[in-house]
């Protein structure tokens, strides 16, 4: 039955950490996947994330299906992050939310609730390049990808003027997808700034923007400042849609806790939005799983861990910055490695795009045992004080290739 189904390729970070795992060398290092890693190289669960699974252990929860649209606890406080709570919609009760399979599914049913009920497009524009997966996403969402400049290899910074040139010449109505803040891969995040000219061009064009909100708090150690966009949209009274994902600022990958919101004109156009979302939502997986909107919601809902974990996402921030530093640090004054660095310490967030070649990460994988996606994409939060030294020679050792 299946003899003419071919193989796939692998994925692109997925197939990085197989890699890695075949490769039996002590020296090794994963780059790939972005996942933050401790000080010793290991995963690490955030201390708020524990009290609350002890909080919620000690309540002895019962194990009922949710609703379709999630845990109205979780929901509520996931808009609150986002928005803030003095945004207008929010107080009004005009915002549409449900929990999603983390950030993945918020966009798989974004794309989704838009191309049946979007009435203007069926187009939606990406950065170039964006994560990998917005793509496949998308597209089986049956909306049509195109995309728009984004990173200038030349300077390894934001094409802003091609960015710009790409929204301006987009049909009016289309549908853009916004990274709220570290974007991946790049590491390239548009200043305030330019992200209020961007607002105004989204105006200008009546782009409908979708951002993609993975990183809330990742970036600059603030979950407000992180906001920026999103809130900035808002405040201009763009309708926006967002993903939401808790993977990576509360340290919950395997959890699957996200959410998806749209913003609306009033509650009764939220009710009718509400009530589509569960349509679609409902022959997807009927109801997500609970576990980790409740830790979610009990960190987010008890000051005390809102305060802890908020300091938890500074520290993880904060570390990051400081591999930045040494890794720039390393290359050019220790190493004196050719080249121009400074994007190391310019770019936000979780990764790196260092401007090595697809031969010069084979190289590396190869003869350092040390693995990163083709695009040269690094994981800062795979460095620590213990390999960054390794990493750095391995580079410098790459770069004639
Ligand atoms: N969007 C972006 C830009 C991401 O980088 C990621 C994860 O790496 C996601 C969405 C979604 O991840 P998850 O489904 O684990 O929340
Ligand atoms: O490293 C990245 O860009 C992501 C990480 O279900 C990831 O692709 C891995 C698994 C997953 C979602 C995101």
């Amino acid at each position: 039955t299946w003899s003419a189904v071919p193989a796939g390729p692998p994925d692109p970070i997925l197939g990085v950490t197989e890699a890695f795992k075949a490769d039996k060398d002590s020296r090794k290092i994963n780059l790939g996947v972005g996942a933050y890693r401790d000080e010793h190289g290991k995963p690490y669960v955030l201390t708020s994330v524990k009290k609350a699974e002890q909080i919620l252990t000690a309540s002895n929860p019962d194990k009922e299906y949710l609703p379709i649209t999630g845990l109205p606890e979780f929901t509520k406080a996931a808009a609150k992050l986002a928005y803030g709570s003095e945004s207008v919609p929010l107080q009004e009760g005009s915002i549409a939310v449900t929990q999603s399979i983390s950030g993945t599914g918020a966009l798989r049913i974004g794309g989704a609730f838009l191309a049946r009920h979007y009435p203007h497009s069926k187009v939606i524009y990406l950065p170039v390049p964006s994560w990998g997966n917005h793509t496949p996403i998308f597209r089986d969402s049956g909306l049509e990808v195109r995309g728009y400049r984004y990173f200038d290899k030349k300077t390894v910074g934001l094409d802003f003027e091609g960015l710009k040139a790409d929204l301006k010449a987009a049909p009016e109505q289309s549908i853009v997808l916004l990274h709220a803040c570290a974007h991946n891969p790049t590491g390239v995040d548009p200043t305030p700034e330019q992200w209020a000219q961007i607002s105004d061009i989204v105006k200008e064009k009546k782009l409908f923007p979708f951002f993609d909100m993975a990183y809330q708090g990742f970036a600059s150690g603030s979950t407000t400042r992180d906001a920026f966009a999103v809130r900035h949209f808002v405040s201009q009274g763009h309708q926006v849609a967002l993903a939401q994902s808790f993977a990576k600022n509360m340290g919950l990958y395997g959890e699957r806790v996200g959410a998806f919101s749209l913003t609306t004109s009033d509650a009764a156009e939220r009710a009718r939005v509400d009530s589509q979302l569960k349509i679609v939502i409902r022959p997807m997986y009927s109801n997500p799983p609970l576990h980790g909107a409740r830790i979610a919601s009990t960190i987010l809902g008890n000051q005390e861990l809102y305060a802890e974990w908020e300091g938890e996402v500074k520290a993880m921030a904060d570390r990051i910055i400081g591999m930045r530093e040494k890794l720039y640090n390393t290359l050019t004054s220790d190493l004196k490695t050719p080249g121009e660095w400074g994007h190391i310490k310019s770019q936000i967030g979780m990764f790196s795009f260092t401007g090595l070649s697809p031969p010069q990460t084979k190289a590396l994988a190869e003869k350092a045992h040390v693995y990163m996606t083709a695009d040269g994409r690094i994981s800062m939060a795979g460095l620590n004080s213990g390999n960054i030294e390794y990493f750095a020679q391995s580079v410098d050792a790459a770069i004639p290739l």
